[in-house]
């Protein structure tokens, strides 16, 4: 994934109509696309390879399965167009390995969840996010997913992996800060409700690009 902008939309909208027009129209401020179930299940796995011809797209499964279905799933999301896509850490290191190797296989990227964004992720997964950072590095995977909505955890979460790349949801909506994250170390801040809700989505991506330049 280039990294002109730092920037990857999360387009959850629920028809490949919207999906299309806010792709075509905001591609140009993102540097990924990020399509999950909302989308796949309401437009169809198809949506994945229409919006890869206007920009890369990272496929949100979160990945989370025994090592052979695992596979089943990230080759048909990556045979479908998908670029990159997320998985899940704690289903342990086979089957997180049978998704890099899907992914590397294809030229793909692999980001693995360590830590989630909503508060509820404290209850289970903040206690053993640094192990499932340490197993994306194990296995290596391209990249991990980290909270905006706790810059401290990206912090602590980028002491672990090292260079590789975190790609990090929460910001806006979820009321995480876009320059907190980046400055904790996030390489991508997620986005989607606080532009594609936004009356202006246009005007609303422009202004978090400009409030990110230096
Ligand atoms: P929003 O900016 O509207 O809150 O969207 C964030 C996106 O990132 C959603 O697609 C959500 O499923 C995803 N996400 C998240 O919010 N937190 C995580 O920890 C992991 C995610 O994939």
């Amino acid at each position: 994934m280039k990294k002109d902008r730092q920037l990857i939309l999360a387009l959850d909208v629920l028809s490949q109509e919207r999906a299309l027009e806010l792709a075509e129209g905001l591609a140009g401020y993102f540097d990924a696309i990020k399509i999950g179930y909302p989308l796949i299940l309401a437009a169809g796995l198809g949506i994945v390879g229409k919006v890869s011809r206007l920009a890369p797209v990272i496929a949100d499964l979160k990945v989370a399965d025994i090592p052979n279905t695992n596979r089943l799933i990230c080759e048909q999301v990556l045979d479908a167009g998908a670029g990159g896509l997320i998985a899940q850490a704690f289903v342990g290191r086979d089957s997180l390995e049978a998704c890099v190797k899907a992914a590397r296989d294809r030229d793909a990227d692999l980001y693995v969840v360590t830590e989630m964004s909503h508060p509820g992720a404290l209850d289970f997964m903040a206690p053993l996010a640094e192990r499932m950072a340490a197993l994306a590095v194990e296995v290596d995977a391209s990249g991990v997913v980290a909270p905006a909505t706790r810059p401290e955890r990206i912090r602590a979460i980028r002491s672990v992996i090292g260079r590789r790349v975190i790609i990090s949801p929460g910001v806006g909506a979820q009321g995480g800060s876009a320059r907190d994250a980046l400055q904790a170390g996030a390489d991508y801040l997620i986005v989607g409700r606080s532009v594609i809700e936004a009356r202006d989505p246009h005007a609303a991506a422009s202004a978090l690009l400009q409030s990110l330049s230096p």
